[in-house]
């Protein structure tokens, strides 16, 4: 059903149905749809934003091997394919010198590739509009209601006036911010969380390239990051104070701390070129179990956050999606709810893996300011036995480049 028609209908009744409801129009949310109407199982969309919006947020960057492969095998990763750049190796630098890890030499010809995930976003959602997709933009005011029944219901605005989906399942796609999880009685969730003491501010400039893979730079300074969109748009991140306002941080400060943060023995030069956008993320780490209650099954955000340096919340939320979606296939097929029913645990097996390696990485690589010198000597000393052993390096390339999805 095209969106124009889905008004009508939403007008017409101001109460729709469907199997599933799905709150949030993030990778998570628009990657379940996509996954459910290849085989055969509707759903509809509800997001809070614009299409506009949620098609031009600047965020993640990097897709592990699994997602890469999932994408391409579930007919979305054409353009993906097409502009992507992928990756074999990373570099770690620190003490003057850059050190490549060979992603795919340590894993068997596994890779990451680089694709913005606001591209990821269009081409989903081209995906289930030209697929006859039911995606409504715009909602307000959403409420998941009857969890614990077999008739869960979403109440949201649109349009001026209010509405309802009645569903079999909801998938809480909403993010961190979102409504589903604190719809969870709190007796019943456990939330875990690390707040760090620093940020990222990060950075789009129209340059060239300073490099041809990511660069992961460990600095006394505090951490820096290579990373790329296209031949013309670079994407670049350094440590800062969390709470910092942007205004602190003019164009001229912030590649003066990139020059000294990647500065090396052999006069590797960084490209400047215009900051076309700029902005700090805090970071935390954070897991709420389980990850389903009652025909509310949390994805993505929803359900966990990590700090971006192993860059991995946009894979985690893929591989939620794809477990959730199996899980669905089993129930609609023949009532089988046995993956419905270990889908928390499941996800949170992998999720917890992520979340370690996303800790380990951030760890390892910052400038932590209520740590001592004895701390720092650590991390010199996990980054030379990660550039000197190959055992040492496998288990960074295998997290890096993602385990194999379920
Ligand atoms: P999302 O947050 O992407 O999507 C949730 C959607 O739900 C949003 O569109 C939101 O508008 C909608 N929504 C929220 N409340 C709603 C409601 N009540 N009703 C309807 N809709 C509602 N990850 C990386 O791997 N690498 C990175 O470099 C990286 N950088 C990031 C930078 C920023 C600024 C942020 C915020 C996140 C970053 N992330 C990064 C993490 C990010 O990529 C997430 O892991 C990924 O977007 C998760 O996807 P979803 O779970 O779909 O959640
Ligand atoms: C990005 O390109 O945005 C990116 C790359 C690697 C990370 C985080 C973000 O670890």
């Amino acid at each position: 059903m095209r969106l124009e028609s889905l008004r009508e209908t939403i007008s017409a009744h101001e109460s729709m149905k469907t199997r599933v409801g799905i709150v949030g129009a993030g990778p998570a949310g628009l990657l379940l749809s996509h996954l459910l109407h290849r085989a055969g199982i509707e759903s509809v969309v509800l997001e809070a934003r614009s299409r506009e919006d949620i098609e031009s947020a600047i965020r993640a960057g990097v897709l592990e091997q699994g997602t890469v492969d999932l994408l391409i095998e579930t007919g979305v990763g054409e353009r993906m394919q097409r502009e992507g750049f992928v990756h074999h190796g990373i570099e770690l630098r620190f003490g003057g010198c850059g050190h490549r890890i060979d992603l795919s030499g340590l894993t068997g010809g596994r890779a990451i590739t680089v694709y913005a995930q606001h591209e990821l976003i269009k081409d989903l959602v081209a995906a289930r509009v030209d697929g006859g997709g039911e995606i409504v933009f715009g909602v307000s005011d959403v409420t998941v209601c009857d969890l614990d029944g077999d008739a869960p219901r979403i109440v949201f605005d649109h349009d001026g006036s209010s509405h309802e989906l009645r569903c079999e399942f909801i998938a809480g796609c909403d993010g961190f911010h979102g409504v589903c999880r604190p719809a969870i009685p709190r007796a019943l969730l456990s939330e875990h969380t690390r707040i760090y003491p620093y940020g990222w501010l990060g950075i789009l400039a129209s340059a060239p390239p300073s490099a041809r893979e990511l660069i992961y730079a460990y600095h006394d300074r505090g951490f820096a990051l290579v990373s790329t969109r296209s031949p013309q748009i670079q994407r670049l991140y350094i440590q800062c104070d969390p709470v910092d306002p942007i205004e602190n941080w003019p164009d001229a400060r912030i590649w003066n701390e990139l020059h000294a943060r990647l500065a090396t023995d052999d006069g590797w030069q960084l490209i400047e070129g215009p900051v076309l956008q700029k902005g700090i993320i805090p970071m935390r780490s954070f897991v709420a179990e389980p990850m389903r209650y009652g025909r509310l099954f949390l994805a993505g955000d929803a359900a966990h956050i990590v700090p971006p340096t192993g860059a991995k919340g946009l894979n985690l939320a893929v591989a939620d999606v794809l477990v959730l979606s199996r899980a669905l296939v089993d129930y609609y097929r023949s009532r089988d709810t046995n993956a419905l029913d270990s889908y928390s645990e499941k996800c949170l097996r992998r999720v917890w893996r992520a979340e370690h390696f996303s800790w380990w990485m951030t760890s390892m690589l910052h400038q932590a300011p209520d740590e001592d010198a004895f701390y720092r000597r650590l991390q010199r000393s996990q980054l030379d036995y990660l550039v000197t052993s190959r055992a040492a390096a496998t288990s960074l390339a295998e997290n890096y480049v993602g385990l194999p999805l379920a």
